[in-house]
């Protein structure tokens, strides 16, 4: 019977330890990020039922086995088997039950999460998401805005219906605990509730090819007002952008160009579009070309037809079907990179 206290004594000091140690080293519920959306606490809470039980269950497992290394070990010149047993109906019932409850309540707190981090509100704010090899696009359907940045008001519920260009890719903000897959030929949902102003990141967590590590995109929370003007700012910035040049630039950040292509000379996955136009293009085959309007246009076109020295063949650019007016705007908005 006493080892029986003395082992139960060691379970408890040892969960405490394990637990506590787990938190050091920040694998507990000092690991999180900052919670920033609603729909965190019930994840966090969950998670931290979770590491209790962890500890636990560890600890119920290893104490005993080291108690009876240390106190059932065979004694010098002892040379009799152990005692035989067989069964013990007892014990049996004890690790069907004791499991089964542990399975059923955390069944339970999984499902009321789920139902709390579901939970829809009808006057959501909607935004379409484009997710492509390697640049986020957000668009936002009620105001006819564009952007590479996610601004999101602080405390408003909002819908993001996301779709992929190419692969899968995966939505996830550390701080909104929320992570979604973005599956091509569907549109799928993810639904949060930013509680605490500031900037995030929103970072692909799928594997899709070669630069996926920078596959990141700034998420701005801030309040009513200062949403409010952004939004204005976009529709400015739009309307602006009529000119061909501004119709290009556009269209560069709606089909995820500038994933692959600086405008600034900055080496990326694709080359620079600074001081592209007109000039002399080396090309992988050993012959140059002149980047006319003609090479251009059928680099987007079709990016295998010629393929830039110093770049895969075949290359990572996907073609692009644009119409014939899309493509001139892209044009006169590289022409002006200089
Ligand atoms: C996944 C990355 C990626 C995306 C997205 C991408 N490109 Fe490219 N692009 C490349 C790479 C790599 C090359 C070089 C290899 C080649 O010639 O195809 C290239 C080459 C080019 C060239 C050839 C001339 C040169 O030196 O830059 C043009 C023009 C071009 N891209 C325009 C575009 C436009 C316009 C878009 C958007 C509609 C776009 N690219 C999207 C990766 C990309
Ligand atoms: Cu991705």
């Amino acid at each position: 019977m006493i080892h029986f206290v003395i082992v139960g004594l060691l379970v408890v000091v040892m969960t405490v330890l394990t637990y506590f140690g787990l938190d050091a080293a920040g694998l507990a519920d000092q690991m999180h990020p900052v919670a920033a959306s609603a729909q965190s606490a019930s994840i966090d809470q969950l998670w931290h039922w979770e590491v209790m039980v962890v500890s636990f269950l560890f600890s119920l497992i290893v104490a005993p086995i080291i108690y009876s290394l240390i106190v059932f070990r065979q004694k010098k010149g002892e040379m009799k088997d152990g005692e035989h047993m067989e069964g013990n109906t007892n014990l049996e019932i004890g690790w069907t039950v004791g499991p089964l409850i542990i399975v059923v309540v955390f069944a339970y707190l999984g499902a009321y999460s789920l139902g709390e981090v579901r939970r829809v509100d009808p006057e959501a704010l909607v935004i379409n998401v484009k997710a492509r090899q390697f640049t986020w696009t957000f668009e936002y359907p009620e105001y006819g805005i564009v952007s590479e940045e996610l601004h999101l008001p602080v405390d408003k519920q909002v819908v993001l219906k996301m779709e992929s260009a190419d692969v899968i890719h995966s939505f996830w903000v550390p701080e909104f605990r929320l992570k979604q897959d973005i599956v091509p030929g569907r549109v799928t949902e993810y639904r949060v509730t930013p509680t605490l102003e500031g900037n995030y990141k929103v970072r692909c967590t799928e594997l899709c090819g070669m630069s996926h590590y920078s596959m990141e995109g700034p998420i701005v929370v801030s309040s009513q007002a200062d949403y409010d003007a952004w939004i204005m700012e976009q529709q400015a910035l739009a309307a602006a952008a009529q000119t061909p040049e501004g119709q290009g630039k556009l269209l560069t950040v709606r089909n995820g160009c500038i994933g692959c292509h600086s405008v600034d000379g900055t080496p990326m996955t694709g080359p620079t579009w600074f001081n592209l136009a007109g000039s002399e293009v080396a090309l992988a085959d050993g012959t140059t070309v002149i980047a006319d309007d003609a090479f251009l246009a059928e680099s987007i076109l079709d990016p295998n037809a010629k393929i830039v020295a110093g770049f895969q063949s075949p290359s990572v650019m996907p073609p692009y079907a644009l119409t014939d007016e899309e493509i001139a705007n892209l044009i006169a908005y590289i022409k002006t990179l200089k």
